[in-house]
């Protein structure tokens, strides 16, 4: 081969592969095109080998030369249709990632549960009013849950509330009442004013009643406490919970641990008591909130009967106490006019975003 003839194939040569190195759209097929033109078997290895065997010293130099250039030449394409696919690539990346113009999202705010909102209400009326948190055992031995509460083994009151054994002993606790006996026994010296917020359970299941629920119990023990304590503290709590213009109303019910005991009932708001009218409204014009009976049962209370007292190692000559026991739920459900109490369990976002 002679040195026109090198030159005229590079010319050619050089020209071809700059188009297919600049026609090639992905990586794959820009690296065909430069095995095809800079490989082993490419036109620039064959004319490598070519100039080696060119007749004079001087032909040799100036084919390595041009050899050199065409071969700087096109790599440097290469390098630099390599970087532009590469950056495509990215900006494709980043375009099917990043979508500038689609709206913002909003991310989701966590936030207090009803049931939590409402009992941290409850528990700020009753820290304002002077009572310190207590707290109890879920699983709770059957002397704190009943024995010390006036059920002794076979007492028919233990039929109020359909319980959950774990063996002979102990039970999953039926209500916060215990805490009351445990109270008293830790902080031995009156006055004794704790609340207790906590999970109880009963086997019991309905539109109104859950097999786990809540309750905040209140125990108020001192040398004078009254029944006139008792329901001032009510009316205090219900018109903070509930509104001013919310009324309590006691009606004489029985507890084997309070003497004597009360079901405490609220003014109905939403009839204001007057049993017809407001948002609850029936077909029939009469309230369905409160059955137009004007008021709603919300807890049960009492004065803490002298025997328990004893139990808790207190003297019942001495001092006296009031106790109430608050369903949280109930009260939730009142609150809000949540129509069945499983809403609170499911963890439907539908429902806990109402709040
Ligand atoms: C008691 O549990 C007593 N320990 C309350 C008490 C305390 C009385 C201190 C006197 C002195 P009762 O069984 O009525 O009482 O329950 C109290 C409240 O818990 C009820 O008013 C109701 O709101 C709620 N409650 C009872 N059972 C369920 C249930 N299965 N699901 C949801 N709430 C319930």
């Amino acid at each position: 081969m002679t040195l026109a003839e090198i030159e005229q194939i590079l010319q050619r040569s050089v020209d071809q592969a700059l188009s297919a190195l600049g026609a090639a759209t992905t990586a794959d097929e820009l690296e065909h095109s430069r095995v095809h033109y800079l490989g082993q078997k490419g036109f620039l290895t064959q004319a490598k080998k070519s100039v080696g065997q060119l007749a004079t010293v001087d032909d040799k130099k100036q084919a390595g030369k041009l050899v050199n250039e065409a071969d700087a030449r096109l790599r440097k394409a290469y390098d630099d249709h390599k970087e532009r696919i590469e950056a495509a690539l990215r900006e494709a990346e980043l375009a099917e990632r990043w979508d500038v113009t689609l709206p913002g999202r909003r991310s989701l705010r966590g936030k207090r549960h009803p049931l939590t909102m409402t009992a941290d209400d409850i528990l700020d009326v009753l820290g304002s009013l002077g009572f310190m948190r207590a707290e109890g055992p879920e699983i709770e031995h059957d002397w704190y849950n009943f024995e010390a509460l006036n059920m002794p083994r076979e007492h028919p009151a233990r039929d109020m509330q359909d319980t959950f054994y774990i063996d002979d002993d102990v039970v999953l606790r039926t209500h916060t009442s215990p805490v009351q006996v445990r109270a008293m026994l830790a902080l031995a010296r009156p006055p004794i004013r704790v609340a207790c917020y906590g999970r109880v359970y009963r086997n019991d299941h309905d539109i109104t009643h859950s097999p786990m629920f809540h309750q905040v119990e209140g125990l108020y023990v001192d040398e004078t406490v009254t029944f006139g304590d008792l329901k001032g503290t009510l009316q205090v709590f219900v018109e903070r919970i509930f509104g001013a213009r919310s009324k309590v109303r006691l009606r004489p019910s029985f507890f084997p641990f309070t003497e004597p005991s009360v079901e405490v009932d609220l003014s109905c708001f939403s009839c204001g008591g007057s049993g017809s009218g407001g948002a609850a409204l029936g077909d029939d014009g009469r309230c369905r909130l409160c059955k137009a009976t004007g008021w709603i049962e919300i807890m049960g209370a009492g004065m803490v009967d002298p025997e328990v007292l004893r139990f808790g190692g207190l003297d019942p000559d001495k001092l006296t106490g009031f106790a109430f026991g608050i369903g949280v739920e109930r009260v939730a459900m009142l609150r809000w006019g949540v129509p069945d109490i499983r809403l609170f369990f499911e963890n439907d976002r539908r429902f806990l975003q109402q709040f």
